[in-house]
């Protein structure tokens, strides 16, 4: 490695600036409880998804929000008894509140009880009137999953989900979703990536496949949802207008064009339970809007905790704040992230918890850190300008400058956990190579290898902390603080390791708090 490419690597040429817009959505929750892991999950992996592509120079929004109507709210209120916007306002600020703990990076909290949101969702409706009739609706309904059941679907009195159904006979109003089969299988196929894990992809073909049926939008008997437009006593089904919070977040119905623009480059994170809502109705009713069909429906997976389906009865609900407040919300992104696959179902088990944080990250991750940065310590914080490198510390330079690139693929398949695991290979090796090089030895023996050693190795942390950035902002962070960087961006950083003044370090995973 010569000087003019040796240890000054630039992030921003490294990495190279790819400026696009990317608009990122988490679902926006049910208020009827308090949030849980799985939202927390969903909206942590939202984080990473728009953090990332912040960092790779994308323009970015991402929106989160509440889902404050529907007859589920209405009931949840009710039974307190509280008046409904009351209880929802609370209930939104507890969902608020668990942004702040997870560190979302939200650009937009939305509300649907909002005015902004009942102008938009009476927009929607009124492009959507050419497919719109209406008709008599008779036949079950699930509040609980605030869904209609086909008959053929219920046992028991129950819907597939397990939840009770009940017998609904009303005027309504219907959209014509039988009408979009063939552009729906159309779509599916020119654009193969649109939902996401590959694996769902049939899923949602077959069904579609199976024949759509026209689906009732309106309810009549029941008032806690925006009105539909023109109608003295109908609301909009509940589902049409939680979709709607998609767009309203872009500025509809103002600035259509735009809205349109950035809909095409929009990924939604949602739970593999709604995904034949945005994979199926939503973009139906965008084409029949002339809005753009989302990028990407990415359907997570379910976590349940301790092998068991998580329920207040059985008191095995995994409250995130508990966990934050214990271990740091950094260890709870990493572990959400790491221990399975996105798309994959979990078991959230306290052992297998404690596990990834005292093996992943307490020894690999913080300890290469601690070990390098305390080497530095003894060479009085500074590092001395030393182009001598051998070629075990050009492969593993190499290594680290290909770490982003890496990433950008897995991140464009939102492989969170690839990348995960990417970046710890790169953790695993510069750790071995702690091992094979001894720097202790050196120290004693050869001060000029050891400036080499310690500089390959401050490289390789500094591209590890660059791409943990998005999953891990905070210890990303601390990282770059450690070496005195403070105030540059993680992209500007320019690295020159004779000009950085290291400080001594402290523990990046305190092992008790
Ligand atoms: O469905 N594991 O809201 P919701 C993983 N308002 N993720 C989970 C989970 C679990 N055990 N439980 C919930 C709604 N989630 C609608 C959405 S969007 C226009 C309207 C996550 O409060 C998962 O992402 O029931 C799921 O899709 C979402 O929370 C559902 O939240």
């Amino acid at each position: 490695m010569n000087k003019s490419d040796g240890c000054r690597c630039i992030a921003t040429e490294l990495y190279g600036a790819k400026p696009s817009s990317v608009v990122v959505t988490t679902p926006i929750y049910y208020i009827n409880g308090a949030p849980h892991i799985g939202h927390a999950y969903a909206s942590i992996a939202a984080d990473v998804i728009a953090r990332f592509h912040r960092l790779d120079g994308s323009k970015v929004h991402l929106s989160t929000g509440t889902d404050e109507h529907g007859i589920k709210v209405a009931r949840s209120a009710e039974t307190i008894p509280m008046d409904v916007q009351k209880f929802a306002d609370q209930m939104s600020d507890k969902f608020r509140e668990m942004n702040r703990a997870i560190n979302l990076s939200e650009d937009d909290f939305i509300r649907t009880t909002e005015n902004r949101h009942r102008e938009s969702a009476q927009a929607l409706w009124k492009l959507l009137e050419k497919d719109i009739y209406k008709d008599t609706y008779s036949g079950w309904y699930s509040a609980r999953d605030e869904e209609y059941v086909a008959a053929e679907d219920v046992v028991d009195g129950n819907a597939p989900s397990g939840a009770p159904v009940e017998w609904m006979e009303e005027e309504s109003y219907f959209f014509r979703l039988s009408a979009y089969q063939d552009r729906l299988l159309d779509y599916y196929d020119k654009h193969p990536d649109f939902i996401a894990p590959p694996s769902r992809r049939n899923e949602v073909i077959n069904f579609v496949k199976n024949g759509l049926r026209d689906f009732s939008i309106s309810r009549n008997k029941f008032d806690w949802g925006v009105p539909v437009p023109d109608s003295n006593d109908h609301v909009m089904y509940v589902w049409i207008d939680a979709l709607a919070n998609y767009i309203t977040s872009l500025g509809f119905p103002h600035n259509r064009e735009y809205v349109s623009e950035m809909m095409a480059n929009c990924i939604h994170v949602v739970g593999k339970e709604i995904l034949r809502f945005h994979a199926v109705y939503w973009p139906a009713f965008l084409m029949s809007a002339g809005i753009s069909v989302p990028k990407r429906v990415f359907a997570h997976g379910w976590w349940v905790s301790e092998g068991q389906k998580m329920s207040k009865s059985i008191g095995n609900v995994v409250d995130p704040f508990e966990i934050i407040e214990k271990c740091g919300i950094d260890s709870l992104r990493y572990f959400l992230l790491r221990e399975i696959r996105f798309g994959e179902d979990g078991d959230f088990s306290n052992d297998a918890f404690q596990r990834r944080i005292s093996y992943d990250l307490a020894n690999d991750l913080g300890n290469l850190v601690q070990r390098v940065l305390v080497f530095i310590q003894k060479l009085d914080g500074r590092l001395s300008v030393n182009y001598d490198f051998s070629s075990e510390e050009q492969i593993l330079f190499v290594h680290a400058r290909g770490l982003w690139d890496s990433l950008r693929q897995l991140m464009e398949k939102q492989d969170l956990h690839g990348a995960l695991c990417c970046i710890w290979d790169l953790v695993s090796e510069s750790n071995k190579f702690i091992n094979d090089m001894r720097p202790w030895e050196l120290a004693r023996t050869d001060v000029r290898r050891l400036n080499a050693v310690l500089t390959t190795l401050c490289e390789s942390i500094r591209a590890i902390a660059f791409g943990l950035a998005p999953f891990m902002p905070g210890t990303a962070r601390k990282i770059f603080d450690f070496m005195n960087v403070e105030g540059k961006s993680f992209r500007e950083l320019s690295i020159n390791f004779s000009d950085v003044r290291f400080d001594p370090p402290a523990p990046l995973f305190p092992r008790e708090r």
